[in-house]
């Protein structure tokens, strides 16, 4: 008999029209409402993208279409089938949601994991600690993937990405080498490190990595998209950093790598491509971006191997 395994593909979710901004916004804060100048800005950032379509939902649903193809096509005949479900953390369908549907599918076992490569107690850790309290509601077994930020293939990939914005600008007469590669990820309160938190040195990790195949010497690392808080956010900020190279440094090629997401959605569309590229115009720095994996199939690759390992994990600990 097959046996199926269910697999708990997570994303940070997005709202589905500019009126569902507020009850997203409300769900990001923990139940406390934004302020109408706070709704305002962030439904102009929205805007500002892609005139209010929402560009996150699409790629989170091609990329579970895929990851399911993905793990058909390396099915072969074996025994076990798996069956992918979404859930989403800030918005529907919930995290709790897509356990529910395991579950009303007659699933009783599933594997975790998140579209995000790096581990933080505050952020993957969330998904799995909200997946896991679910699973075990519904007398589902389940484990997580709490990490993929080294897995070779996901270093290739982004490794190939940075190559080929780099011979982007050898061709428009930049050398190579004077191209500052800035990797980033979205910030996170500063307190993560007093807690022992992982979370930035996989970042410089996967920066290492990634600029090791991509032969670049030339990087460092920066955050970007802090909350507005009134609490210390992990620095510098990409926006201080573009000012820092183009007056201190005198660089004048900037290469945006932002390793710690894998869609194209707001903070990439907007806080890279709007904001930090008229930073950039202003600092009369050349400021281009790699291209997100979104459905890339080595990213799915990565994606299943990491949940077929999961699941071998899940087996050996039943035994
Ligand atoms: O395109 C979209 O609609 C969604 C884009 C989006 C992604 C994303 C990823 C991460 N976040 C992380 C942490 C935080 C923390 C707070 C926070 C706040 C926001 C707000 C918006 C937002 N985030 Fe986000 N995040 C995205 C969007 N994020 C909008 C609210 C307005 C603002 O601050 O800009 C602060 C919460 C609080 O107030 O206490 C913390 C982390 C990631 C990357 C990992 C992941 O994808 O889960 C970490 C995409």
């Amino acid at each position: 008999m097959t046996a199926k395994i269910g697999v708990l593909v997570m994303s940070y979710g997005t709202p589905e029209s500019l009126e569902g901004v507020e009850a997203y916004y409300t769900h990001i804060r923990r139940g406390n409402p934004p302020t109408a100048d706070q709704l305002k800005e962030l439904k102009d950032r929205y805007e500002a993208i892609v005139g209010g379509v929402f560009p996150l939902r699409e790629n989170t649903d091609r990329q579970v279409e895929a990851l399911q193809e993905a793990l058909d096509n390396e099915r072969g005949g074996g025994e076990v089938e798996f069956v992918c479900y979404q859930g989403l953390k800030h918005a529907s369908p919930f995290i709790e949601d897509g356990v529910e549907a395991m579950a009303r599918d007659g699933i009783t076992e599933a594997v975790g994991v998140v579209l995000a490569p790096h581990y933080s107690v505050m952020s993957v850790g969330g998904y799995l600690k909200r997946a896991k309290e679910k699973a075990e509601a519904c007398g589902i077994r389940f484990i997580g993937v709490e990490s993929y930020h080294l897995h070779p293939v996901l270093v290739e990939a982004l490794g190939k990405r940075v190559a080929d914005k780099l011979d982007a600008f050898e061709e428009t007469g930049a050398g190579r080498e004077d191209v500052r590669v800035l990797f980033s990820a979205h910030s996170l309160p500063e307190r993560i490190l007093s807690m022992g938190d992982p979370y930035r040195d996989q970042l410089l990790a996967t920066s290492q990595a990634v600029a090791d195949v991509a032969g670049v010497k030339n990087w460092q690392f920066t955050w970007q998209s802090a909350g507005r808080t009134s609490e210390p956010w992990l620095g510098p900020d990409i926006l201080d950093t573009l000012r820092e190279l183009a007056d201190d440094q005198q660089v004048k090629y900037v290469l945006s790598a932002p390793i710690g997401f894998v869609s194209d959605h707001l903070e990439v569309l907007y806080d890279l491509d709007i904001e930090a590229q008229a930073l950039a115009g202003e600092l009369d720095l050349r400021l281009m971006r790699i291209d997100s994996l979104n459905s890339d199939p080595a990213y799915m690759a990565v994606l299943s191997d990491v949940v077929r390992q999961a699941a071998c994990e899940l087996k050996v600990k039943q035994q």
